[in-house]
């Protein structure tokens, strides 16, 4: 197929197939979100596109890779058009979404992304770069060591993290009598945009004491994205591509689920997205706590255990009744600790999580989810085990989340493909899996190196649980090991 999906040939498409339905030549951009992947593609984008539909002009998307130029590659020479593909039950419908203007690659052209971040007209920053961006240390703060902030701080007109991007443009528009920007957060991490604003206030206070009082006021909010993305794969690409009589490089495919729960301040505006279902709050935090330890925290449980158990799809191995009943045991571990005067119904939301989970028409792959285990456990699975700790009460399930990941870990080095899943600390976790030790020391290595459960006095009794279920899986495998977990909570 030799003509691409673009501005020219979207007339041309099927009926069928929704498209753009506004001059986007008129839009001018409002936005640049940096991490412009799968998962942005089928969501904000989405409700850009959906605030465009209805009249609004000044939010187009400028997208930005970080790393990778493969968006870009294949969204240039679509206009920055693609398609988006629903599919649930036997159905899957597509739409071609039109909000994102352009895309830049940031290694390419560093100047490039710090003036568009200092053009007036861009006025909210969004992220999804994911956990491991944020450059963490143990502590929650900023890894001053890490070699990217160490450059970003000597040479500010070059950056490589989100950091030093921000930050500089947040500088360069204080001196330019421009106002900031608002960033806006749509990791998976609790209270993603104060953690960001704090990480933005410590990254400026080392260029300068001023620039972090200017960067301390701007506008952070936190936000609570979920919509599953599976990898898009080149089946989907050729099935995609055949019905829209054109190539589409890169269509996302997602399912009919969609919720973003936003805090509303925004310093300088922000488009109409309350129209199409977003949810403007004044504190996000109960719902991310939920969504992190019920729908996240049950994926890092089906991805581990699916892959010790052979399964390739989370529908997969959520449907084999060892996992499902075990997750359902986690669940009922998770579910007491999230506040209950928020007003949301955790009982209802695992029912919908236990059908978004059972849709075989999304092949989620278990390897996908797996990745970087070690930034995202503490606050999917540790931080929950900590709170039931302190209520006096078990973690079992949740420890067994963590000991699937170690098994897995381990399985790499022999078993499993190596590329199966990666992490941040591969170089230290392979280490420590290749020194085959007893499970409660190759337990108690981990824990240090990826500093679970931090300095708690609950920190012994977690290994404790951990290493008794590694050493069940290292031994009995992923049936025996779950059989002997006590299920009594499951009815909690
Ligand atoms: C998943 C998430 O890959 C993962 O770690 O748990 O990407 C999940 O699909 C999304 O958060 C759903 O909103």
């Amino acid at each position: 197929m030799s003509k691409r999906l673009s501005d020219k040939t979207l007339a041309a498409l099927p009926s069928s197939v929704a498209v753009p339905c506004y001059d986007r030549a008129a839009v001018t951009p409002g936005i640049v979100h940096l991490g412009v992947g799968a998962f942005h593609r089928a969501h904000q984008a989405v409700y850009v596109d959906d605030c465009l539909a209805a009249g609004e002009r000044e939010w187009g998307i400028v997208g930005a890779s970080l790393q990778s130029a493969s968006t870009h590659d294949a969204l240039g020479p679509q206009d920055g058009l693609y398609t988006l593909a629903t599919r649930g039950g036997d159905r899957e419908t597509l739409r071609v979404v039109g909000s994102i203007g352009s895309v830049l690659v940031a290694p390419r052209s560093p100047s490039g992304l710090l003036d568009v971040l200092g053009d007036p007209r861009t006025r909210i920053v969004t992220l999804t770069i994911t956990e491991k961006a944020y450059l963490r240390n143990a502590a929650g703060g900023l890894d001053t060591g890490h070699a990217a902030i160490v450059a970003d701080i000597d040479t500010p007109e070059n950056p490589r993290t989100a950091h030093g991007y921000l930050v500089e443009a947040l500088a360069r528009r204080r001196a330019a009598g421009i106002a900031p920007f608002t960033v806006l957060s749509c990791d998976n991490l609790p209270a993603n945009g104060a953690t960001l604003h704090r990480l933005l206030g410590e990254f400026a206070a080392l260029r300068d004491p001023e620039l972090a009082k200017h960067v301390a006021e701007i506008s952070c909010p936190s936000s609570m994205v979920d919509r599953i993305v599976p990898a898009t794969t080149d089946a989907d690409r050729a099935r995609i591509s055949l019905e829209l009589g054109v190539e589409d490089a890169w269509p996302v495919l997602t399912e009919p689920f969609s919720q973003w729960v936003i805090e509303d301040d925004f310093s300088s505006g922000r488009p109409g997205w309350e129209a199409f279902g977003v949810e403007m709050v004044r504190d996000v935090g109960p719902f991310e706590d939920m969504k992190l330890r019920l729908l996240n925290g049950a994926h890092s449980a089906i991805a581990y255990l699916g892959l010790l158990s052979g399964h390739e799809t989370v529908a997969k191995s959520f449907g084999d009744p060892a996992i499902r009943s075990f997750v359902k045991g986690q669940w009922a571990e998770a579910a007491p600790t999230l506040p209950t005067a928020s007003g949301l119904d955790p009982k209802r939301y695992v029912e919908a999580l236990t059908t978004r989970f059972d849709n075989t028409a999304l092949a989620h792959r278990t390897a996908q989810i797996a990745n970087d285990g070690s930034q995202k456990l503490p606050q999917r699975i540790v931080a929950t085990a900590l709170d039931r700790m302190n209520a006096g009460a078990g973690a079992d399930h949740l420890m067994m989340t963590v000991a699937a990941w170690m098994r897995a870990c381990e399985l790499r080095v022999s078993g499993l493909a190596a590329q199966h899943f990666t992490d941040p600390l591969d170089d230290a976790l392979v280490r420590i899996a290749k020194r085959n030790l007893p499970a409660a020391e190759a337990v108690g290595a981990v824990f240090d190196l990826a500093g679970f459960a931090g300095a708690s006095k609950w920190r012994p009794a977690l290994e404790a649980l951990a290493a008794d279920n590694l050493a069940m899986l290292r031994t009995d495998g992923v049936a025996a090991a779950l059989s002997q977990l006590d299920t009594g909570g499951q009815s909690a």
